[in-house]
């Protein structure tokens, strides 16, 4: 395996990891003024959420241009120094690159819209619109004067049309622009519906009308491999594509070593297991779904990206843990699992202190354009004021995109945030857990140290052991060493029911004794040499 898989990588949400001028918005210099504490965690790459320009309708990921920094976020000056900067402290940069779609302010829109011979197919037209619905809810298609553009998300993301050879050639020179700049390469924006093979008609279903003619499509493979040969490989590279609703053996499609199109994929399956039809209606999380879920990918697929969060979903302790009576507890069995697990781990700022979903309190509070549209689409649909709202609280984005608590009284900012900060910050901030030596940003430092002084934590193969209704066991193991995890997902205590032998690498509770009954919500990692 390829030596730049075996890395631990943090995601930074820019617009709210620290705000350096006091504009309540963060930027790249207080990403600068934050690399030495990133650089204490111990990861290797930093990914990147959009930087580019963008008149922000979905927070960066309507890019309007590819080769210039979003004057909020700072300027390419801040951008190279960050890029340096952070080399100086051995961690890599890869950028999102978001290739599905621009933003309408992107001059090739503007140019198509008024119908530029070179850039009118640019982007995908069609005189009658087709029944396909977007992700973000309602139609895929809006008009302008007598012809309507696709717009898989937001209207304001106009899809690429990658049957064009002239999308490929710009999107290439500006993958080339920034690995000439230092960058370590690409987290690849919903990836595997760029390519849309036929604008017919979709089967009728629930959401996503239309998927079956754009997802996972034979020419997204041609373009990645495209993109491989003629960009990615004349550098040394990183690349991690985020598809959505792939199967395992459509992961090992992109990823395998034979065609390598990509280094690795997020999948959403494991993400999907406490939902009904799509991510807004929430069912009970039920721990065994999700352990089940974790060992088919890991069995079945090559190489893993392991991820719990991110900018696009509710804080893990809020969802897989008891963010109320066992928050330190449940977010360190998540840390442990998430470690314990074969593949390259993904930390998303905030998750190695323990943030939680946000109480927001009305619909002004959020900002996030999909959640603004579903409540609109519920409410067309009938739901109940109070009941649609209560949705929104759980699964919006919104949740993962509060400011990262820097000190008790948040410390992202001089001034009030663009997004209501989350009050539970007096109880979880990174000043507070720095000076305590079993918190749990300490615990994630220890973790991210054991895997890279355990070769079999990075490399060994994964065997479940065990997965009942609250208790998840497996094991890892190489030539030398044997690894045991096994976690608790509940609120009471269990009963280790298989036999576990070796030294206690690491545990989320303090104990005299370590018996055979496994408090609410504890995990520990046992050693062994084989
Ligand atoms: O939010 C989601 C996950 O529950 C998805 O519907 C999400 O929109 C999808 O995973 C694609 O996400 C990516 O592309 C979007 C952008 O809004 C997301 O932030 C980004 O991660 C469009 O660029
Ligand atoms: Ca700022």
């Amino acid at each position: 395996m390829a030596l730049n898989q075996d890395v631990v990588v943090y995601q930074i949400y820019p617009r709210s990891f620290k705000d350096s001028n006091g504009d309540g918005i963060g930027d790249i210099k207080g990403i600068i003024s934050k690399l030495d504490y990133i650089r204490s965690l111990g990861v290797d790459v930093i990914w990147l959420s959009p930087v580019y320009k963008s008149p922000n309708d979905d927070n960066g990921y309507d890019i309007s241009d590819y080769k210039d920094i979003n004057p909020e976020y700072g300027t390419m000056q801040d951008m190279h120094k960050l890029i340096i900067e952070a080399g100086l402290r051995g961690i890599k940069i890869i950028m999102d690159l978001v290739i599905n779609h621009t933003s309408d302010e992107h001059e090739w829109f503007i140019k198509s819209k008024a119908k530029d011979p070179k850039y009118r197919d640019y982007y995908i037209w069609k005189e009658k619109p087709n029944n396909w619905t977007s992700f973000f809810g309602g139609k895929a298609w809006t008009k302008v004067d007598d012809a309507y553009y696709l717009h898989l998300f937001s209207k304001k993301q106009p899809d690429l049309n990658w049957k064009n050879p002239e999308v490929m050639k710009e999107i290439k020179e500006i993958m080339r622009f920034w690995l000439d700049k230092g960058i370590y390469g690409f987290r690849c924006d919903v990836i595997n519906i760029i390519y849309k093979t036929s604008l017919e008609n979709g089967k009728k279903r629930l959401v996503l009308v239309g998927k079956e003619h754009y997802h996972q499509q034979e020419g997204m493979h041609e373009i990645l491999k495209t993109l491989r040969k003629e960009v990615l490989d004349d550098y040394e590279t990183f690349t991690v594509g985020e598809t959505v609703m792939v199967t395992t053996k459509q992961a090992n499609d992109l990823i395998m070593p034979v065609r390598h199109e990509l280094d690795m994929i997020f999948s959403f399956s494991h993400m999907e297991v406490d939902q009904v039809n799509n991510k807004w209606f929430k069912t009970k999380f039920k721990p065994k779904k999700f352990m089940k879920t974790l060992t088919k990918w890991q069995n079945e697929v090559y190489w893993n990206a392991n991820y719990f969060e991110n900018h696009d979903q509710p804080r893990s302790i809020s969802r897989f843990g008891d963010d109320q009576n066992y928050h330190d507890e449940s977010a360190k069995m998540l840390g442990t699992l998430l470690f314990g697990l074969k593949g390259t781990p993904y930390i998303y700022q905030g998750q190695e202190i323990g943030m939680t979903n946000c109480p927001f309190n009305d619909m002004s509070e959020f900002k996030d354009v999909e959640t603004h549209r579903i409540y609109d689409i519920a409410k067309k649909i009938g739901i109940p004021k109070n009941m649609r709202f209560k949705m929104m609280q759980k699964t919006s984005r919104d949740n993962a995109r509060t400011p990262m608590q820097w000190s008790s009284s948040c410390g992202f900012s001089t001034t009030t945030p663009w997004i209501k900060a989350n009050p539970s910050c007096e109880k979880i901030n990174v000043l507070d857990q720095e000076t305590t030596a079993d918190s749990i940003l300490n615990y994630y430092r220890k973790l991210i140290q054991l895997r890279n002084k355990h070769h079999v934590l990075r490399y060994g193969t994964f065997e479940s052991l065990y997965e009942s209704k609250s208790v998840y066991a497996f094991r890892r193991f190489d030539d030398d060493h044997e690894v045991f995890v096994i976690c608790n997902f509940s609120k009471k205590p269990k009963k280790i029911k298989i036999y576990i032998k070796g030294k206690l690498l690491i545990s989320n509770i303090r104990k005299k004794d370590y018996n055979h009954v496994l408090a609410p919500y504890e995990a520990r990692m046992y050693i062994k040499e084989i």
